[in-house]
């Protein structure tokens, strides 16, 4: 029978990203009672499982990307020797528990996941096209969902929204009140998640001297900077020299 495991051997070489997506999120979340089009809770909780990830799962990606339900994280070391079917199954499946326990135990929740192999230079590219989807999400659920608290009927508003760009919606919004470059930074440029190094001052009694060792510590940005501008360049130049572990 071992033989019949014919995926097994599917293996990728690093780096990768691997990214996940819920399934099916737009029901689940409304069925969980979760805010539309943000939520603060669900956020924190994708963003708690995320850190948990980097502390206990065992893996060592360089950062994550997280957005709405989807996460990129960022691998240059070779987890399980790049077998495709371990990565796209621990990965989602760790978060999906992680999300769970997190929320609601008695929602269970899941996610997709694909594997994208790069080359080290392709980062930023990939982020770049990544929080466009971000923008362009934070731009359409807010018109979308200004449109139904005014009574609008769903597919009226996706009607009304279809074929808009992104000045034009900007500009509904902007009549009925709604400054969407006002809105939270995390919500129009998405989240990082990374290993920070720090130092730490300590004492040896021993030796009475003063000591400083590095730690590195799961640390989690709501402001980052717009990927493609220059501010951005400097940030993911800074953010792919951090070392995988530490
Ligand atoms: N209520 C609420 N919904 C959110 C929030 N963030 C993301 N979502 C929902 O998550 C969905 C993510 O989009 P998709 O991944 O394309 O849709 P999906 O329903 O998950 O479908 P599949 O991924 O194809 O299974 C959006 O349509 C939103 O409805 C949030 O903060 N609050
Ligand atoms: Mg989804």
């Amino acid at each position: 029978m071992k033989r019949r495991e014919i995926y097994s051997d599917l293996r990728c070489i690093p780096p990768v990203i691997v990214r996940i997506d819920g399934r099916n999120f737009k029901n689940a979340l409304s069925r969980m009672g979760f805010e539309k089009p943000y939520d603060e809770k669900f956020t924190s909780a994708i963003v708690e499982a995320i850190e948990s990830f980097f502390k206990k799962s065992g893996l060592s990606p360089v950062f994550a990307y997280t957005f709405s339900d989807e996460i990129s994280f960022f691998f240059r070391d070779n987890a399980f020797d790049g077998r495709i079917e371990k990565i796209d199954s621990v990965i989602p499946s760790y978060i999906s528990s992680a999300f769970s326990l997190e929320l609601d135990p008695e929602e269970p929740v899941s996610f997709d996941s694909r594997i994208i192999p790069v080359h080290e230079e392709d980062v930023r590219e990939y982020l770049i096209w990544r929080q466009d989807e971000a923008w362009r999400n934070c731009i359409n659920s807010y018109a979308y969902y200004t449109l139904i608290s005014e009574g609008m009927e769903e597919h009226e508003a996706a009607k009304m929204l279809k074929n808009k760009v992104a000045s034009d919606m900007h500009e509904l919004l902007f009549e009925r009140g709604v400054n969407i470059s006002k809105v939270p930074a995390w919500q129009r440029r998405g989240i990082i998640v990374m290993k920070k190094e720090t130092e730490i001052e300590g004492f040896n009694p021993h030796l009475n001297v003063k000591t400083t060792s590095t730690r590195s510590k799961v640390f989690t940005d709501y402001e980052i900077p717009i990927f493609s501008s220059g501010e951005g360049e400097a940030f993911l130049e800074k953010l792919l020299a951090q070392k995988a572990d530490g």
